[in-house]
């Protein structure tokens, strides 16, 4: 985000780059995981008969959710860029970076480490993490703080799930998420653009939100290693990067927890960090938006951002008398 201005004049990769051998792998590594969680046995069914798409992950289904606004009915962007356009530092700066490089991501055998001012800390592995609440899709409008958007199914289900079974403590006021951060899995650690591990952090009324997402897949199949597996956040009222990928451990604080693009630059990137057309990135507007598989070239026309991208009826009360431009 701070060297790059967009992807424009960006080459997508072929799904010919990435060989079967790879996925085959990645694949494999979720399955067990999967058979052991008795989650999405017809992924398992759709795995052995093969598909029509070449590298298919297991199928991950989620029925549809009931939360308001986890609907949105605007065209979904293709599997295509929604797997091939991405922001994972820890691969790489490029947009094409992920794609290319997170084969090396080992989403299995994976734990969470849920800690802090909870009552019942613990440590949770994928096989417990795919069973603790039913699945559920959600399509999600997804805006990156570079001027770009996208429209993702997800697949998961509501934070607050978890966060209700950990037992927060009175004292608890915010919640950390950490990624991972391991140099033979991720080339990307060598540059020093952040200061590894990524993190990230919401206050925990933020976190309860329903429409706050922890994420296991996208397209009715699990995560990408690109995308942030095997689990994520997603926070679809604020600019993408708060939505943590691959995450290891979960803290609950008193403190506000730093955040790793908020210390790289805190000018640039607050802690709340909602999507608001009002309050221009000190380097560029963000009034309006680019949406990824729209482009009409020399023409493209942008859509203007929408405050909270879109779920102010939703989350607007969470801020209710706070000054937006000085909590940005
Ligand atoms: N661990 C980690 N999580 C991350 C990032 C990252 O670099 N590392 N990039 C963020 C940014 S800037 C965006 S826009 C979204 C992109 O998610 P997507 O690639 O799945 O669309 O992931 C966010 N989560
Ligand atoms: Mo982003």
């Amino acid at each position: 985000m701070l060297i790059r201005t967009g992807g424009d004049g960006f080459q997508h990769p072929l799904s010919s780059d990435i060989t079967p051998r790879e996925a085959y792998f990645s694949r494999r590594l979720w399955l067990t995981a999967l058979a052991a969680s008795g989650v999405a046995w017809a992924g398992r069914e759709a795995f052995a008969q093969g598909s029509a798409r070449p590298n298919r992950l297991a199928a991950l289904p989620g029925q549809r959710s009931a939360v308001d606004g986890a609907t949105s009915a605007e065209k979904l962007t293709s599997y295509q860029d929604v797997t091939q356009y991405n922001n994972f530092y820890e691969f790489g700066t490029s947009k094409s970076d992920p794609a290319a490089r997170a084969d090396s991501l080992k989403p299995g055998p994976w734990t969470v480490q849920v800690e802090g001012l909870v009552n019942k800390p613990g440590t949770f592995d994928l096989d417990a993490l795919l069973k603790l609440a039913p699945m559920e899709e959600r399509i999600y409008r997804l805006r990156c703080v570079e001027g770009w958007s996208m429209v993702i199914p997800w697949v998961g289900y509501s934070l607050s799930a978890l966060i209700k079974r950990v037992e927060p403590q009175g004292s608890a006021k915010y919640v950390e998420f950490v990624t991972l951060a391991d140099p033979k899995q991720m080339p990307g650690l060598r540059s020093r653009v952040l200061d590894w591990p990524y993190t990230e952090g919401l206050r925990l009324d933020e976190a309860l939100h329903p429409l706050s997402l922890l994420a296991f897949g996208l397209y009715g199949e699990v995560l990408p290693n690109q995308n942030g597996a095997p689990v994520r956040l997603v926070v679809p009222w604020k600019y993408g990067f708060k939505s943590a990928k691959s995450i290891v451990k979960i803290r609950f604080t008193e403190r506000q927890p730093k955040t790793a693009w908020n210390e790289a630059a805190p000018q640039e990137y607050g802690f709340y960090s909602n999507v608001n057309p009002q309050v221009a990135h000190p380097r560029w507007s963000q009034a309006s938006e680019r949406r990824i598989g729209e482009e009409g070239g020399l023409f493209a026309k942008r859509r203007p951002t929408l405050m909270f991208n879109g779920y102010e009826k939703q989350v607007g009360q969470l801020y209710a008398g706070m000054d937006l431009s000085k909590f940005y």
